[in-house]
């Protein structure tokens, strides 16, 4: 019953947080561009697959700082706190509790390789912002992998239905070199901008570039304008 009422709790907030969002959703790139750079079939955001620049690859390579953390599950905790109303410290067992979702998307790094058509399981930003309320002057996230790797986005970016924190890919547990057991996935933006074995996600109420961000990449990350570093 107890998990009933949060799991109402959630939709709800849920169709508040689309609202709040949708018209600062329409205006970003993969939704708002008219003309977006490419080649290939139309991917399901009606872009084109393969952005400007990329490869397509087969196998999916490792791209990290150079350590790969490894969290038992019984001692992981994930962090949701900053500009919101119910901060929260979620186990394994509480994080597999929350509304899961099934999703298929593109993964497209800056070093040029795009490997398409993953299936992903997950729980969805959007679902993890509906159970944290972020408070109205909420704008951005900072994301927190065990391996102290930062990366920001903004709100209007990560609460795109195809964000999602996965645990599982083609069926089988994230494997640790990609992230697991948790990462975020981020789609419709070059892919350092999804944390692989993320600890704790911050809500921010000014933007914050950090890791690649401060080392001469782009703020904002988008593959259809071949939006790779800053100016
Ligand atoms: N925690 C953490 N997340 C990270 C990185 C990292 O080094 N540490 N690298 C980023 C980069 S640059 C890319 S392209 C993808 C790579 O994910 P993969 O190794 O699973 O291909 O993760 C992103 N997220
Ligand atoms: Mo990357």
């Amino acid at each position: 019953m107890e998990n009933e009422d949060k799991l109402n709790r959630i939709v709800e907030s849920r169709m508040k947080l689309k609202a709040r969002f949708e018209e600062k959703m329409k205006l970003t790139p993969s939704v708002a561009d008219d003309a977006p750079k490419g080649s290939g079939k139309l991917n399901r955001h009606g872009m084109p697959s393969i952005p400007i620049g990329q490869t397509a690859t087969i196998k999916w390579p490792v791209l990290d700082l150079g350590y790969q953390p490894n969290i038992p599950l019984d001692r992981w905790r994930l962090t949701i706190d900053g500009a919101v109303d119910n901060p929260v410290r979620l186990s394994w067992k509480e994080l597999m509790e929350l509304p899961q979702t099934k999703d298929t998307s593109d993964f497209h790094c800056v070093t040029t390789w795009s490997k398409l058509d993953m299936h992903w399981k997950g729980i969805s930003l959007l679902d993890i912002a509906a159970l944290v309320h972020p408070k109205d002057t909420a704008t951005h996230i900072m994301c927190y992998g065990y391996d102290t790797y930062t990366t920001n986005i903004s709100l209007e970016e990560a609460l795109k239905p195809d964000v999602l924190l996965v645990h599982t890919f083609e069926g089988q547990p994230l494997p640790i070199e990609h992230g697991g057991p948790l990462r975020m996935i981020t789609p419709q933006l070059y892919a350092w901008k999804g944390s692989k074995w993320i600890k704790r996600i911050e809500f921010l109420t000014e933007d914050k570039p950090v890791f690649w961000e401060d080392r001469g990449y782009s703020n904002t990350a988008y593959p259809w304008r071949n939006d790779r570093y800053s100016e």
